[in-house]
């Protein structure tokens, strides 16, 4: 990292039903921690997670939301300018799932857009009562093109590796921006340059009489002439 302690700085948004998991997911990734106790979470919270990732510096900005229905039009402001959500639900609860398709996708779209990188997270897989099948989750991250990684924050399983699948992908995609940006101004630049060169070419070649061209080439062969003659024979 050069002289900044990161190379890429990225704002996520964590989303889901209340009670899935979603702050449990943040601390046992920033802080590696688990607790049985359920706090539940009021408006929104964040939290901070520098790290390396393929010899490149990240910075993480994640932002917990709560879950709780009456808290909605607090958290849905933070969605804007996000550059991914992480899309949570319980693999034991079948309705935190089903909302996912009935309203938070909408609410996604509505207040981030279309275009936002979606990570879907199936949480507590280290619970036997699963009710949510890997298929099914997976099949829906796919028509929606979404990232999905099923996680325990509890046992930590997949924790780290969806955060860090996800930030591989912001990378790429900060990168193609970057790079489309630079290829704009690029053209833009020569496209300025060129149409300065046609005005000047077209006011010198298209008005100008035949004779004159003449003229100008005259000069430089008498100066190629005088040259010949200082050369030194020595
Ligand atoms: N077994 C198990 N329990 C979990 C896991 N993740 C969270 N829990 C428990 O689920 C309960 C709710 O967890 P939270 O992280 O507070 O849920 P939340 O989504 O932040 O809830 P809100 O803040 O109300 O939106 C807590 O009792 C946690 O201990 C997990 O991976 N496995
Ligand atoms: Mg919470």
């Amino acid at each position: 990292m050069s002289n900044r302690e990161y190379d890429y700085l990225f704002k996520l948004v964590i989303i889901g039903n209340s009670g899935v998991g979603k702050s449990s997911l943040l601390l046992r990734y920033t802080d590696d921690t688990f607790s049985e106790n359920y706090i539940s979470t009021i408006g929104v919270d964040f939290k901070f997670k520098t790290f390396r990732l393929d010899g490149k510096g990240l910075k993480l900005q994640i932002w917990d939301t709560a879950g709780q229905e009456r808290f909605r039009t607090i958290t849905n402001a933070y969605y804007k300018g996000a550059d991914a959500i992480v899309l949570v639900y319980d693999t034991t609860c079948t309705q935190s799932f089903s909302e996912i398709e009935k309203s938070w996708i909408d609410e996604i779209y509505k207040h981030a857009g279309k275009n936002t990188t979606i990570l879907l997270v199936g949480n507590k897989c280290d619970l036997p009562n699963k009710s949510v099948t890997t298929e099914r989750a997976q099949e829906y991250a796919k028509e929606k093109l979404m990232l999905f990684y099923e996680t325990s924050a509890k046992s930590s399983h997949g924790v780290s590796q969806a955060f860090e699948e996800l930030s591989r992908l912001l990378i790429i995609k900060r990168d193609m921006k970057v790079e489309e940006k630079k290829l704009k101004r690029k053209q833009k630049k020569d496209s300025s340059s060129n149409s300065d060169s046609d005005k000047k070419n077209s006011s010198e070649t298209s008005n100008e009489p035949q004779e004159n061209i003449n003229l100008w080439l005259r000069p430089n062969k008498k100066i190629e002439e005088e040259k010949q003659q200082q050369k030194c024979n020595c």
